[in-house]
């Protein structure tokens, strides 16, 4: 937004103010009594013509002062109050009884000029009935003409923009009177509103809507290029747009610019992303979708930044005929860009609603997975026997709402009942009759996905014949009753069970394994499992290491608890003597503060904590639609494939900078066919997702050295820790990028959630995985796994897991990552991946080598 400079130059009066002031008046008035000096009566009577004249001359210049100073105030506050603001208004008219011809698709046609006059007369003379839109409009252009979609065969749709130089502190006034000029019609309308009084107006064309917004702010900032290409998808069926230099160079910064595409009549236009990636900041670099051909705010679809994977359908659809795509970039950072293809659908084609019969059946939002189209209606009338009822399950929603479970945007509808929001998890619904409708509705903007839902007829006397009946309305099998696992999805099936010897009865009802008593995880799902287990009597803190001192003694500054830990979550940090509960900075100084790195805070005087902070981070943004474990393309940058030379993949590292991995010392172990100590043996495959699948994001490797613990303990799995030096450094990109290495005294809780990733076997004695796989765990309370792991795990190792099981490490994980997300969003190397007994066994978490244990020792042998 650019400050428009005033008519009358501001700036000079209001720099020169002070010439203007009522002291400058008061300066003058003293001036004037200069000409009635009163001490000399002599000199008054001898000058007495004078006077006379002096008094005239004074009273007339005094009088030239006033009206002088009097007209440049006037002048100085008008315009104070005349300090404007350029401001740009988009809109859109659909002008009725006009036939559209191809003329108006060239600017420089007469039909397309006259048109255009007409239209700009006509906003014209609205906007000067319009209070403060008469006294700041400055002019109107027309961009663009399309022809109508409606019902009626003569409508075109004129697109224009509009100028108004507004003063300082009337902005909001001259929005209102614009969107006055649209009043609200009915709730489906939503914010368009139709005018459909043209007659009124001086000019014989006929409205029958607009719609009119405010330029977003951040497409006033390119600089350098601005460009609008148009497609006419009739002549072209389907064609690719590209952002400049796509795929072979970055997008050039300071650019704005736009693609109109417009279907023929009767048609929506498609627009399917093959490829995205955009810096990660909308407000830096960002495209977005328009149900219109100019920017109106009203009417965007989509705003996109930031990277997308192929596997995530990104496909926009229009209400009408036209649709807009645009590209803002700004000064900084430039990223490869997008492809898009574009095509058009017929209007009627779309499959949604409809008469649903029978015992069971589906249905789904129009274009599922992809989004739907904006203002789109559908109605589902669902039938079954008489005598039975309905069950309706939502497996999957993605409707965005506005404000919290208001549903006042899109919603699905069904018994009166509106539901919208994200939810993976399914919402079932009962209907005790044997019809009824399901309504999906969406507004004028932002879309989504949608959902994807079946139905199901069932009797009421036998709601689940042969299975038990959820609290939430599903059947499960009876098998699955009070078997210690969620099958329900909100426990139900696991309440009023009778407990075990060796379960806890939590509060909620739920049975879990005594073992999970005080683990610090929140077991039982109402914390049951984890109340009364700090053994201080009242009035005492319980310090990290099982201590009590005095709850006053928190925070003082001093160290009470042995370990410290009284100091460590402390409002103010303080430098107390070096132990191994404080964080030590560069410059040897030790802080109270717990993990005070990269946490945004700088805690150290030498600001050391804040230094090295760009790892860990996950470029990528991340998908909505990973039914299982599947990870993302650049959602694990660190993670690397280590292969064994021309053969297949053996165990995974970490990078911890351009030129060094982490893995576990027990994959470098010779056996008595390959000497995997040896360098040569090896070949790391970095920024890989998928077994096999080389782009130009995936960079191969060969090994300069291995250097294994040398305390590595090949029976205990001990020290399972060994770093490889690349052959020559790599070059660090969007898919390939170190994680941080945690402080010898970084602290990772027990009950924290920690993510393991891997190729390695998918379930015990099974097969590897070909996509990178993810799976969260939580970081379990070494006395628990010590009891678990029956004494066989060392202060050098930590355990993590989901002690119900299903979810661990397995063969092949080895040596991978066990990263932790922390507060400051930075990922850090909390584990290498170990042993354990079998996988996924339940009780049995998997063994991680404690990282924090060898920082000091990969510091020296590495320099990182
Ligand atoms: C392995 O053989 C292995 N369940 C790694 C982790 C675990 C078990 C086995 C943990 O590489």
């Amino acid at each position: 937004m650019h400050i428009h400079k005033p008519r009358c130059s501001v700036t000079d009066s209001l720099n020169s103010g002070k010439k203007f002031t009522p002291k400058t008046l008061e300066d003058d008035c003293d001036n004037t009594d200069a000409f009635l000096p009163a001490a000399d009566a002599t000199e008054v009577e001898k000058q007495k013509g004078c006077k006379t004249l002096y008094v005239g001359i004074g009273l007339m210049v005094f009088s030239a002062v006033i009206v002088v100073t009097t007209v440049l105030l006037v002048r100085h506050f008008h315009t104070r109050r005349e300090v404007q603001l350029k401001k740009f208004y988009i809109g859109s008219m659909s002008l009725a009884n006009q036939r559209f011809v191809d003329a108006y698709d060239n600017p420089d046609s007469q039909e397309f000029k006259e048109l255009g006059q007409q239209v700009s007369q006509k906003l014209k003379a609205m906007y000067f009935k319009m209070k403060y839109l008469e006294d700041y409009f400055v002019g109107s252009t027309v961009q663009a003409f399309s022809e109508g979609n409606g019902g009626s065969e003569d409508t075109v749709v004129a697109y224009y923009l509009s100028e108004f130089d507004v003063p300082i502190g009337l902005e909001s006034e001259v929005e209102a009177s614009l969107t006055s000029m649209d009043p609200m019609e009915g709730g489906q309308q939503g914010r368009m509103g139709r005018i459909s009084k043209g007659s009124e107006f001086s000019s014989s064309l006929l409205i029958n809507n607009i719609m009119c917004g405010a330029l977003d702010p951040r497409m006033t900032k390119a600089k350098n290029a601005s460009q609008t290409y148009t497609y006419h998808i009739s002549k072209t069926p389907t064609g690719t747009i590209e952002s400049p230099g796509f795929p072979n160079s970055p997008y050039p910064p300071n650019t704005y610019l736009e693609w109109r595409l417009l279907a023929e009549r009767g048609h929506r236009v498609q627009l399917e992303f093959e490829s995205f990636n955009l810096e990660d900041d909308c407000q830096e670099d960002f495209v977005m979708v328009y149900d219109s051909l100019v920017p109106l705010e009203q009417r965007v679809i989509t705003e996109k930044c930031g990277l997308y994977s192929r596997k995530e359908p990104l496909s926009f659809v229009s209400s009408g005929n036209v649709m807009l795509l645009m590209l803002v970039t700004n000064e900084k950072k430039s990223f490869p860009g997008f492809r898009a293809r574009f095509s058009q659908v017929p209007l009627q084609s779309q499959d949604c609603g409809g008469k649903l019969t029978g015992l069971t059946g589906t249905f789904k939002s129009p274009n599922y997975p992809s989004c739907y189209p904006p203002l789109v209606k559908c109605v589902w009338n669902i039938e079954v026997p008489a005598g039975m009822s309905i069950r309706v399950k939502f497996n999957k929603l993605f409707i965005p709402e506005t404000s919290k479970n208001s549903c006042l945007k899109d919603y699905v509808e069904v018994n009166n009942e509106k539901i919208c929001g994200i939810n993976r998890d399914i919402t079932v619904i009962t209907i005790p009759d044997h019809t009824t409708v399901v309504n999906f509705n969406s507004d004028m903007s932002y879309v989504d996905s949608g959902f994807t839902a079946d139905f199901e007829a069932f009797l009421p006397t036998d709601p689940c014949p042969g299975k038990i009946a959820c609290a939430n309305n599903l059947c499960i099998s009876s098998l699955l009753k009070c078997n210690g696992w969620n099958d329900c999805r909100d426990n139900s099936d696991e309440k009023n069970c009778t407990c075990s010897s060796d379960q806890i009865h939590c509060g909620n009802g739920l049975c879990q394994p005594k073992l999970w008593l005080c683990d610090k995880v929140n077991d039982c799902g109402d914390n049951s499992d984890e109340k009364n287990c700090d053994n201080c009597p009242l009035g005492q803190f319980s310090c990290r290491n099982g201590g009590c001192v005095s709850d006053k003694l928190k925070c003082d500054g001093r160290v009470d608890c042995l370990d410290g830990s009284d100091e460590s979550k402390c409002p103010r940090t303080v430098v107390l003597p070096c132990s191994g509960y404080t964080y030590m900075c560069k410059n040897m100084q030790c802080i109270s503060k717990l993990n005070p790195e990269c946490d945004g805070d700088e805690d150290c005087e030498d600001g050391s904590d804040e230094a090295s902070c760009q790892c860990g981070k996950q470029p990528y943004r991340h998908s909505r639609i990973v039914g299982g474990q599947g990870s993302e393309e650049g959602e694990w940058p660190w993670q690397v494939s280590l292969q064994r030379r021309g053969s297949e993949h053996i165990c995974g590292a970490s990078i911890i900078s351009d030129r060094w991995l982490v893995t576990a010392a027990h994959c470098v172990q010779d056996d008595e066919d390959v000497q995997y100590s040896k360098p040569y043996v090896w070949e790391a495959q970095l920024g890989l997702l998928v077994q096999g699948q080389f782009n130009k994001w995936t960079v191969k490797k060969n090994l300069k050295q291995i250097i294994q613990h040398i305390g590595y303990n090949r029976d205990s799995y001990d020290n399972d820790i060994a770093l490889m030096e690349l052959d020559t450094p790599v070059t660090l990109n969007q898919n390939i990028w170190p994680i941080c290495l945690p402080s010898a005294t970084h602290d990772f809780p027990a009950g924290k959630e920690v993510w393991i990733t891997g190729w390695g076997d998918t379930r015990e004695s099974g097969f590897a995985a070909q996509l990178l796989q993810k799976a969260a765990v939580r970081i379990i309370n070494s006395t628990v796994c010590e009891a678990l792991m029956t004494g066989r795990t060392t202060s050098n190792m930590m355990c993590a897991g989901v002690l119900q099981g299903g979810v661990d490490a397995c063969q092949g994980d080895s040596g991978g990552p066990l990263s932790s997300i922390e507060a400051s969003g930075n990922i850090f190397l909390a584990g290498v991946v170990s042993w354990g007994d079998g996988c996924a066994r339940r009780n049995k978490p998997g063994i991680y080598t404690r990282v924090t244990k060898y920082r000091e020792w990969i510091r020296q042998n590495t320099g990182v």
